[in-house]
């Protein structure tokens, strides 16, 4: 009889293990290992990797990680799968959209790659993945180095000691099942795509280190100072500079970090007048660089104020989807969205209901767009489920983490229609807490409930956010318009009422309707009602309507959907405008137009 190996030892044992997941479950890829990023140099890992679907998670069952490269004819055994040969996928990419049988699929899919690499000396080396949907295992020559919870956010993990001089192999292992402990948890009206959807690279930096950044306008100033957080390690000292300013400031490390108020007086960033500077740190050896703009967002009682001046949101919500693409966003995609937006007359935008590409905000710094930013605590969560809270905070805390310097992101929004239990409250407002801990320069907001018996916003979450935020289908799912204003005069709301959400389906193929629900005439119908309503009340802020672009979820299986929330302003293809676009261009424009008469008056 041929000698087995361990690993075929433990294959057979692994067929009546039903916890093969918890040793590959530590979650210890979290914003504690993020670095950040700057425009540090990287190595793309992008490309073709290899690639196979696991249902069975029989990968971390029989430790398909840790076979040895070896061609088929030297193997000591039979295996189940080939890490190192066969079928190849681009990265980043989502499954579902390159075959069809795998446009269903949820579960585990493995990735395999080689990486030829010859370590310098006094040299660190971090993997970065942008982001995988939504648990991401990573596998270096056979060992395990950890795993990301959330789907929507990136990850960091050194490898400085795993790498081997020469060729190495990576591997990660992603799940995308829905469970009810995930954050959202199984039921959304968005599709639950798969896969390594964001680019992946390799990260050099010195020994010393800048693990964080964070520069803003002190809200507590006149305008005239900067607040800077510094966090390194190798390092006492930190410099900031910002040579358009004539900033060069010597910040003192103290275990790590440093923080300084440096006197400046800055242009202001706001839509009219996107300006950003040029900002680079360093600490010992290592130095990074950024663009950012300096601005303030504040809640006075029922008003916004930026920088110091009334704010009416112009807004449009945005997912990230792609008929073609799936959720793989592209620079030109984003330059679209953003000029479909502009044309519009927008000057805000709601990235709907997770964190978007780090891109998408970059560019919305650039292009004078003010941006809500959310995680997707969307519908039902297990809000009494204390690691779905950490999970919850730590997507949070990287979004934060990641995105923080960037004056177009005004609000962060912690939550979407979710039901108000008691673990609820406690959840949320322990996640506006921690917002407003990391960051002081925003807004918090959520979609808030409506009681429709009452025609009264009722929500306990309402008193500890900055913004409420009203997702409201008036012509839609709720046909009596009249009880809109009625909502808000019962609610007499003393702050802020953003209507993140309103809007109604247009099936504009072939296929779709000439007149009623679903055709295009009756969704411009439903936007001027919405508009018309909306303009005179007027602690209503803002709207962000739903949607820009039509987009994909399972849920919608209707004669009109097949498969696609249809409320886009655009079609699907982003090209091709329904008339309520004009619609809500029009009453855009003559709220901007107003805005200026303001300001010119005063
Ligand atoms: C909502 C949700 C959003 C849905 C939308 C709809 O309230 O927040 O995710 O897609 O309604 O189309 O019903």
């Amino acid at each position: 009889m041929l000698e087995r190996s361990e690993l075929a030892e433990n294959a057979l044992q692994a067929l009546h293990d039903e916890d093969y997941d918890r040793p590959f479950n530590p979650q210890n890829l979290n914003h504690t290992t993020m670095i950040f990023m700057g425009d540090r140099e990287q190595v793309s890992l992008n490309g073709d990797w290899n690639f196979c679907v696991d249902l069975l998670d029989t990968g971390l069952r029989q430790k398909w990680f840790a076979m040895e490269p070896a061609a088929p004819e030297d193997r000591d055994e039979p295996w189940d799968y080939d890490p190192y040969m066969g079928e190849t996928v681009p990265v980043p990419s989502c499954w579902q959209m390159l075959k069809e049988k795998w446009y269903f699929f949820e579960g585990s899919a493995w990735y395999t790659r080689a990486v030829d690499f010859s370590p310098k000396p006094g040299k660190r080396t971090f993997l970065r993945v942008g982001a995988a949907q939504y648990d991401c295992k990573v596998f270096l020559n056979g060992a395990f180095i950890g795993n990301h919870y959330g789907g929507s956010t990136p990850f960091f993990a050194e490898l400085t000691d795993q790498l081997k001089d020469g060729r190495n192999w990576l591997m990660l292992c992603v799940n995308n099942v829905r469970t009810t402990d995930r954050v959202p948890m199984r039921n959304t009206d968005w599709f639950n795509y798969g896969g390594v959807y964001r680019e992946v690279s390799l990260v050099e930096t010195p020994e010393s280190l800048i693990r964080d950044f964070f520069i803003y306008l002190d809200p507590e100033s006149r305008n005239n100072a900067l607040r800077v957080h510094v966090e390194a390690e190798g390092a006492d000292t930190a410099t900031v500079s910002i040579p358009e300013l004539g900033i060069k400031e010597n910040i003192p490390l103290t275990d790590g970090k440093g923080e300084s108020v440096i006197e400046a007086g800055p242009i202001l960033w706001s839509p009219d007048k996107p300006k950003l500077y040029d900002v680079t740190v360093m600490a010992g050896q290592d130095r990074v660089n950024d663009r950012v703009g300096f601005r303030t967002i504040v809640r006075k009682g029922r008003e916004l104020l930026l920088n110091g001046k009334p704010l009416w949101l112009r807004g449009i919500s945005v997912h990230e989807d792609d008929a073609k693409l799936g959720k793989v966003v592209t620079e030109d995609d984003l330059r679209r969205r953003y000029a479909d937006a502009k044309e519009m007359g927008c000057n805000f935008v709601r990235l709907a209901h997770y964190p978007h590409h780090e891109r998408a905000v970059e560019l919305a710094d650039e292009a004078g767009l003010l941006v809500w930013a959310e995680i997707p605590v969307y519908w039902a969560i297990d809000f009494a489920n204390p690691a779905t809270e950490r999970d919850a905070r730590n997507q949070l805390m990287e979004l934060i983490r990641r995105d923080r310097n960037r004056a177009s992101v005004v609000i962060w929004s912690v939550g979407n229609e979710n039901a108000d239990t008691d673990a609820r409250l406690a959840f949320m407002k322990g996640l506006a807490e921690t917002a407003r801990a990391e960051d002081p320069t925003r807004l918090i907001a959520a979609a808030c409930l409506v009681n429709h018996a009452k025609l009264k916003i009722e929500d306990r979450l309402a008193a500890h956010l900055d913004i409420i935020g009203i997702n409201e289908y008036y012509g839609w799912y709720d046909e009596d318009f009249s009880e809109l204003p009625k909502i808000l005069a019962n609610s007499r709301p003393d702050r802020p009422v953003v209507i993140s959400e309103t809007g109604a389906d247009a099936d504009i193929t072939e296929k779709g309707p000439k007149a009623g629900l679903f055709s295009e005439d009756y969704q411009a119908e439903v936007y001027e009602r919405q508009i018309s309503t909306l303009r005179d009340l007027d602690f209503v802020k803002g709207m962000s309507p739903w949607i820009l672009y039509d987009f994909r979820t399972e849920r919608r299986q209707g004669i009109f959907q097949r498969g696609f929330n249809r409320k886009g302003l655009v079609a699907a293809d982003k090209v091709t405008r329904k008339k309520s676009f004009a619609v809500l261009q029009e009453f855009y424009r003559a709220v901007a137009a107003e805005e200026v008469e303001e300001w010119e008056k005063q």
